[in-house]
């Protein structure tokens, strides 16, 4: 094996995406499989799961799917102890699942912030501490939490989105200092704005879309294949000493006014 795929290849390694039927998670597990993981994608839906393994096998990429509710504590447990159980160590975590809500503040419904809590943050803790008493074990494994340049800024209709993700961002840090002493490592991926099925309704406002390319530096939306690189590079060998991080990919808007 060359050098590069000892460095940044993922072969021999076992990558479970949460929330990866669509969207960032989706490109995501994509990545992971052409980098060599065994990948296993998540969501609720074992309808859109059999679609995305579909769609990835008709790209040559085979990867097994695993229906369970990233907010439900037990059923999290439940099925990551019984993979590991069956044979199957998670060595590659990407806590990924998330929704968007958009309200003003002062009308935004409790059951609707709840729902963002916890899908967005609650989740990172079930399925991180499930897999993590796995990988303590082991000694070794890798966590990549999503987070979002809203781990950093705020936007007016969107603030328990924004509350959540800064959540993710502390909560990476911590498990940092939890755990990195057994050999883990724990980074995150802090996406700006991206087309997916989460944005389309921004993509589709012309005057959003006009005021986004003006506020981002690159002047432009992310694809989102182009969170792949930072994402394998955090899962693969080369980014053993990289701990507790959160990088920042998109076109510099939150190195900017
Ligand atoms: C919004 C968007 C953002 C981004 C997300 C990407 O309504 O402003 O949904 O929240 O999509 O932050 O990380």
């Amino acid at each position: 094996m060359s050098n590069v795929e000892t460095m940044f290849g993922l072969k021999g390694q076992t990558a479970l995406v949460t929330g990866s039927s669509q969207g960032i998670g989706y490109a995501l597990a994509k990545g992971f499989a052409q980098a060599g993981a065994a990948v296993i994608i998540n969501g609720r839906s074992q309808d859109k799961l059999d679609k995305a393994a579909q769609t990835l096998a008709d790209e040559g990429l085979e990867v097994t799917t695993l229906a369970f509710d990233v907010t439900d504590h037990e059923a999290v447990r439940y099925a990551i102890d019984d993979l590991e159980e069956s044979g199957t160590p998670i060595t590659i975590l990407a806590n990924n699942a998330g929704i968007q809500h958009r309200s003003a503040l002062e009308d935004f419904a409790e059951s609707d912030w709840n729902r963002v809590i916890d899908t967005n943050l609650n989740s990172v803790f079930h399925v991180g501490q499930a897999v993590a008493r796995h990988m303590i074990k082991r000694k070794s494994g890798k966590i990549i939490n999503t987070c979002s340049l809203m781990s950093e800024l705020g936007r007016a209709s969107v603030t328990p989105y924004a509350a959540s993700k800064g959540g993710v961002q502390m909560l990476t840090r911590g498990m940092c200092c939890e755990w990195a002493r057994h050999g883990m490592q724990i980074n995150g991926i802090a996406p700006g704005y991206f087309k997916t099925e989460l944005t389309s309704a921004l993509v589709e406002d012309a005057d959003f879309s006009s005021w986004l390319e003006h506020r981002t530096p690159a002047q432009r939306w992310g694809d989102v294949e182009e969170l792949v690189g930072t994402a394998v590079f955090l899962a693969s060998p080369s980014a053993g000493f990289v701990n507790g991080q959160v990088i920042f990919v998109d076109g510099g808007i939150t190195a900017s006014l």
